[in-house]
């Protein structure tokens, strides 16, 4: 089973770059068809409106990025959904996304079986939001009977640009329409937790690392869904979705990863579970509807004695729904990528509260400057409509009702 990676704008494509270094160590990922083709070329796919990031992709000699899967504009989208959704139509730049589907499915066509898609993106730049949710929409159109994965990353909350609370607005309502799930990482979460302990300032590679070593937490083949001959199907990235998406409505997925060298798995477990932000700004406690864990490490097969004790502790931190009788899957794998070596990893996949906090926010935000009628111009410059802002403002309303209704207790 084989999935594709489209990495679009910037952010999506840095975040790539630190995925693929890690996923490219794993010897598992290099033998399995889920990442690579029959000549361990990446089954990726990288995409930005201006060529200085993605083209430095392949300007090293053992790049495993094949050249024509990289797709570059001639102009950045000026951080403008809009502008990214619906592309510069005057400045030749407009075959982007046809240029980027034909990508992928040069890189299906490479298949044997091909499950599904994998996106990595911004919430906030023109190129990652608006050419990001095009491509969305597109992919499930092109493949509906295959999954379809957004990774995406929300801004720093205080202010980068002033247009990045409609971004998020539109591209969540899209992301929420047209995926199976939507992994969201927090730049404020990550360079937060980063920066606990030390004086020095985080670099935004070292955000990347933890983003991707999260994300590879989960992605990466594990032991437990190995097939009998031992082989790596690939099924990871998907079957996260089946066991974290117990209801189809409810995508949004949040990852929690810590690694450390040397100690025991309740140790390492108690240590990750201390980072779960548990209460929102209002002091009630988050809940979660299911979770997966993923333990990584050379003794990880010595979990499954202690696997009922692990459960009741992550059901307990992550206030798990009564509803679901088996809110918590346990997954191992001998070899940890994700970190230094000889460390063991613990990654926590879970459809939980704090993505409500999240949703309610930008539309907040974005209510206020839409009724002052603030900044629209730049979006109906470029082809969006007062409808299209109107369903995303109810798209997401009704995402954050579905979400109480299953949350509560
Ligand atoms: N974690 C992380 N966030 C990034 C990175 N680069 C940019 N961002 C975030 O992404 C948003 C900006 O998106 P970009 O990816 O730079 O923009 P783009 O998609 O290329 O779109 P345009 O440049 O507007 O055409 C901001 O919220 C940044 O904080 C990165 O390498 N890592
Ligand atoms: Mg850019």
């Amino acid at each position: 089973m084989s999935t594709v990676f489209l990495h679009v704008g910037q952010c999506g494509n840095q975040v790539g770059r630190s995925f693929w270094k890690i996923a490219n160590q794993d010897k598992k990922a290099e033998n399995s068809a889920t990442f690579v083709d029959a000549e361990k070329m990446q089954r990726s796919v990288h995409v930005d409106s201006e060529p200085k990031v993605v083209h430095s992709l392949i300007a090293n000699q053992r790049s495993r990025v094949r050249k024509k899967n990289v797709l570059a504009g001639k102009r950045g989208r000026g951080s403008n959904w809009a502008m990214g959704y619906y592309g510069l139509q005057s400045k030749g730049d407009d075959t982007l996304v046809e240029n980027t589907i034909d990508a992928v499915r040069h890189v299906v066509e490479r298949c044997d079986s091909f499950t599904g898609t994998v996106v990595m993106h911004s919430l906030a730049g023109g190129t990652g939001s608006g050419l990001g949710s095009r491509l969305c929409e597109c992919l499930r159109d092109e493949y509906p009977m295959n999954y379809l994965l957004s990774c995406a990353i929300a801004p720093f909350a205080s202010g980068e640009s002033p247009l990045q609370h409609y971004n998020s607005l539109l591209t969540l309502s899209h992301l929420q329409r047209y995926c199976d799930g939507v992994i969201v990482s927090y730049n404020d979460e990550v360079l937060k937790r980063l920066e606990k302990g030390t004086d020095r300032s985080v670099s935004f590679e070292a955000v990347n690392r933890h983003i991707a070593g999260s994300l590879c937490g989960v992605f990466l083949p594990t032991d437990t869904l190995l097939s009998k001959c031992g082989y790596s199907s690939g099924q990871e990235p998907f079957e996260l979705l089946r066991a974290v998406c117990p209801m189809p409505a409810h995508k949004f997925i949040h990852l929690l990863h810590h690694s450390k060298k040397k100690t025991s798995w309740e140790e390492l477990l108690k240590e990750t579970l201390y980072r779960l932000r548990r209460y929102d700004e209002h002091g009630k406690l988050f809940s979660s509807l299911a979770n997966v864990m993923v333990a990584r490490g050379q003794d990880s097969s010595s979990i499954n004695r202690i696997q009922p004790k692990l459960k009741s502790k992550i059901q307990t931190a992550y206030n798990c729904v009564r509803w679901n009788p088996f809110p918590v899957d346990v997954w191992t794998a001998t070899s940890n990528m994700t970190s230094t070596r000889d460390s063991s990893s613990v990654t926590i996949a879970a459809n939980y509260g704090c993505c409500v906090e999240h949703l309610d926010t930008v539309i907040k935000k974005s209510k206020i400057m839409y009724d002052a009628g603030a900044y629209l111009h730049w979006y109906w410059r470029y082809g969006l409509t007062q409808e299209m802002f109107d369903e995303s403002f109810e798209t997401l309303q009704s995402t954050i009702d579905e979400y109480q209704t299953a949350l509560s207790p």
